[in-house]
């Protein structure tokens, strides 16, 4: 198998990083595609706790070449602070890192605007990790971002960011009525002297992806955020602006869907959500807290405490079919460790009448309500087993109740954050 992809299926946070660590082993390339340091990918190494947010969590491979596709947007002084931290930690950044000269860059007026934007819309903000990101997208979908293939004709350049300076500071005067302005030279000199030592790693990704996997090398797709994040799937507006489902990859890098040869999902044994939207199995309660102080379940960029609930399986039959995936990756298993009883989701009502349909507004799937299966915890723990046979009756019951209901094989799941906490199915 050469080209894998590995995307979150539910609201992010599903436990990404780990599994991409496991499975670069077997990759020569890995690969982001979307997204920007909104990310926040967690990998334990022997005790050590690893947060990567824009380089792929194949970095922590030494002999693994890393890609930062076309359809990220990357802020070049988080980057620079990732390329330090890993040379840091002793491993070698020359000739693994490729950054796509048509990525689009954040500044710092990115990261106004989301402030602004958010502000704004009040008790209606989606909760953005204020990162710039939208404002970002923004730029590039309306034909006014500036990509790293620019910083390299000075006059290009400068011409782009005087005008979206003072595009941007009319926006947040006239708009948001913010009194903020941007000096130009600073800005200027500021991502020129980051963007030198940036330079080394800027590839034309795509021409070297391709040539890549058409002589037989092993890509691995990261996916960052997740499927319900996803700008046009996702529980819309309340998304992150970039295709976070396994739709990105082939836009994000420049690689055609006839390339991509496998597509596997990864679920959290529960579900969680950070920042604002519609959650319809959410547990406001000391359920909802327990499965939070269990699972760590606080944002990896941010800080913030995620919202928590049950499995919602019917969410998941949508990313299922949207992704179209090989196999589902169950994550976090053990936080269930200690429940009596665990819920699933298996369908909503809707003013009564159960639906057969994921709702595509926000408005509606807030109005739904979860129709939950229950099903006997197995109080033991599962942090050590290594076979999926020596698992509880209940937990293998649980899994097979997942399997049998999304139509998809669980071919790994994952019992605590570190490499070996992991038991194949076969
Ligand atoms: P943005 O900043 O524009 O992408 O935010 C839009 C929505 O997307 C959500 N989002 C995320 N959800 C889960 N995890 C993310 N990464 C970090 C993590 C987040 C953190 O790993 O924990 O630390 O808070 C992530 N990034 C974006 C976001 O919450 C908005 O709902
Ligand atoms: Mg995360």
């Amino acid at each position: 198998m050469s080209t894998i992809a590995i995307v979150g299926t539910q609201w992010g946070d599903e436990g990404k990083g780990k599994i991409v660590d496991i499975l670069s082993e077997k990759a020569d390339y890995i690969v982001r595609f979307q997204g920007g340091n909104n990310a926040g990918h967690t990998v334990v190494i022997d005790g050590t706790k690893y947060i990567l947010h824009l380089l792929p969590s194949g970095i922590l491979h030494d002999e693994k070449k890393c890609i930062l596709g076309n359809g990220m947007v990357i802020d070049l002084e988080g980057l620079l602070n990732e390329i330090e931290f890993i040379k840091k930690i002793g491993m070698s950044v020359e000739e693994r890192i490729f950054v796509s000269e048509r990525a689009h860059l954040i500044l710092p007026y990115h990261k106004e605007l989301d402030a602004a934007s958010e502000k704004l819309k009040g008790n209606g903000s989606i909760g953005t990790t204020l990162k710039g990101i939208g404002p970002a997208y923004r730029d590039k979908a309306g034909r006014i971002g500036i990509r790293i293939a620019d910083l390299r004709d000075e006059e290009t350049f400068k011409e782009k960011l005087k005008w979206n300076i003072r595009e941007k500071e009319l926006i947040l005067k006239h708009v948001y009525n913010y009194d903020v302005s941007f000096d130009f030279d600073e800005v200027y000199s500021h991502t020129m002297r980051v963007y030198e030592k940036i330079n080394p790693f800027v590839a034309d990704t795509v021409s070297l992806l391709n040539q890549a996997i058409d002589t037989g090398k092993k890509v691995l797709f990261e996916g960052a955020q997740a499927t319900l994040l996803d700008i046009d799937v996702g529980t819309y507006p309340y998304v992150t602006s970039s295709n976070s489902s396994a739709l990105g990859v082939t836009t994000g890098t420049g690689i055609s869907p006839k390339k991509i040869e496998k597509i596997y999902g990864i679920a959290k044994a529960y579900t969680t959500r950070v920042g604002g939207g519609p959650f319809p199995t959410e547990l406001k309660n000391n359920v909802g807290e327990l499965l939070r102080a269990r699972g760590h379940e606080y944002g990896s960029t941010t800080g913030r405490p995620r919202r928590c609930g049950w499995l919602d399986l019917f969410a998941l039959k949508f990313s299922k079919m949207v992704n179209d995936l090989d196999g589902l990756i169950i994550t976090k298993l053990d936080v269930l460790d200690a429940f009596d009883e665990i819920k699933v989701c298996i369908g909503y009502e809707l003013n009564g009448e159960i639906i057969d349909y994921f709702p595509s507004t926000a408005k509606e799937l807030s109005e739904v309500k979860p129709v939950y299966e229950t099903l006997p915890g197995w109080k033991s723990k599962t942090t050590h087993i290594k076979r999926f046979e020596d698992l509880p009756k209940e937990t293998q019951n649980f899994l097979k109740f997942i399997e049998d209901y999304l139509e998809v094989e669980i071919p790994v799941v994952s019992t605590g954050p570190q490499r070996d906490e992991t038991i194949p199915r076969h």
